[in-house]
């Protein structure tokens, strides 16, 4: 039986099913706020530059999406500059009772890392940019560490395979001590590309992360999702790395899209009974639901073998 199971009756998002001119809608952050599940997704518009949507839901699989986009391109400076290609690639961390988006802002010097807030997913507030261009994939934990903010993100550097690192922060707006925790693995499934997939998820054995590994194929690019884990104490040290993956693309939905052979997870529910709903989007093109067993996903870590 596999580790992480998909919803049959993905996908639960597509492009036809939101009311916004759009070629895709995909890579969506997760969460539950007043007992309802939202996703906050990227939303492709017909110039290929992207915006943030978001959709509500009882079940956690019957979306609503809201008529207008929550998350649009600054106009006030500095933001207007360094997002004018568009925003993609949402994550939410709460914080005490502040929920804050990370995200993937995009200019003409490249990509770097933006921070938003919000309290009631109805008005969104900007932070601050967190980073220098090449850096994407941002996510923050939950919970502070000797009174710092944590993150994980993946900035890149010519011809150094781009990886997951740490930084700390008193405020969200001035990092450092930054660390590398994760490397691609050489000729393996994530030997081209790793980044942090969802935000770090508290478990009693440690904080598991969920990542995306790439390979490059003959015929591009194939993203899967893996499994670490860190300290709970101190985030820098790893505990234990799955050396498989725990979802690659197998179904028609996520071959055949936008850009083929892309699972991309950016969100995961908890649930009360130990189940994590993970969303994401398939091959560029629709959002995706599947579930695993947090205990599961914790043991691959710990015991390393595929
Ligand atoms: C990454 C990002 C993601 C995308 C993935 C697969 O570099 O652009 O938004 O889902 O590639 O195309």
């Amino acid at each position: 039986m596999e580790v992480v199971r998909r919803y049959e009756g993905n996908p639960i998002l597509t492009p036809e099913q939101v009311p916004y001119d759009c070629t895709a809608v995909y890579n969506p952050a997760a969460v539950k706020f007043d007992g309802r599940y939202i996703l906050l997704f990227r939303v492709q518009r017909k110039d290929a530059r992207s915006v943030l949507a978001l959709a509500e839901s009882e079940d956690g699989i019957r979306f609503t999406p809201r008529e207008g986009f929550a998350m649009v391109p600054s106009q006030e400076e500095p933001f207007r500059t360094y997002e004018e290609y568009g925003i993609e690639d949402p994550r939410i961390t709460r914080i005490d009772d502040t929920y804050f988006i990370t995200y993937a802002a995009y200019s003409r010097f490249g990509c770097l890392v933006g921070i938003a807030k919000t309290q009631d997913f109805e008005r969104f507030e900007r932070v601050c940019l967190a980073s220098e261009p090449d850096n994407r994939n941002a996510v923050l934990f939950p919970k502070r560490f000797g009174g710092l903010y944590a993150r994980l993100d993946r900035p890149s550097y010519p011809g150094k395979p781009p990886s997951i690192w740490i930084s700390f922060s008193p405020d969200l707006v001035h990092w450092g001590g930054s660390r590398c925790l994760l490397m691609p693995e050489e000729y393996r499934w994530d030997s081209f590309k790793v980044g942090p997939s969802v935000p770090p998820i508290e478990t009693p054995e440690g904080w598991l992360c969920i990542y995306h590994g790439v390979f490059m194929t003959m015929n591009g690019a194939v993203y899967r999702q893996g499994v670490f884990m860190l300290d709970l104490e101190d985030p820098c040290k790893v505990l234990g790395r799955y050396e498989g993956w725990i979802m690659a693309p197998k179904e028609p939905y996520e071959f055949i899209g936008y850009v083929p052979n892309v699972v991309f997870c950016c969100g995961a529910v908890e649930e009360e009974d130990g189940t994590l709903k993970l969303y994401y989007g398939a091959a560029d093109q629709c959002i995706c639901l599947a579930t695993a067993r947090l205990e599961e996903l914790v043991s691959l870590c710990i015991s390393g073998g595929s």
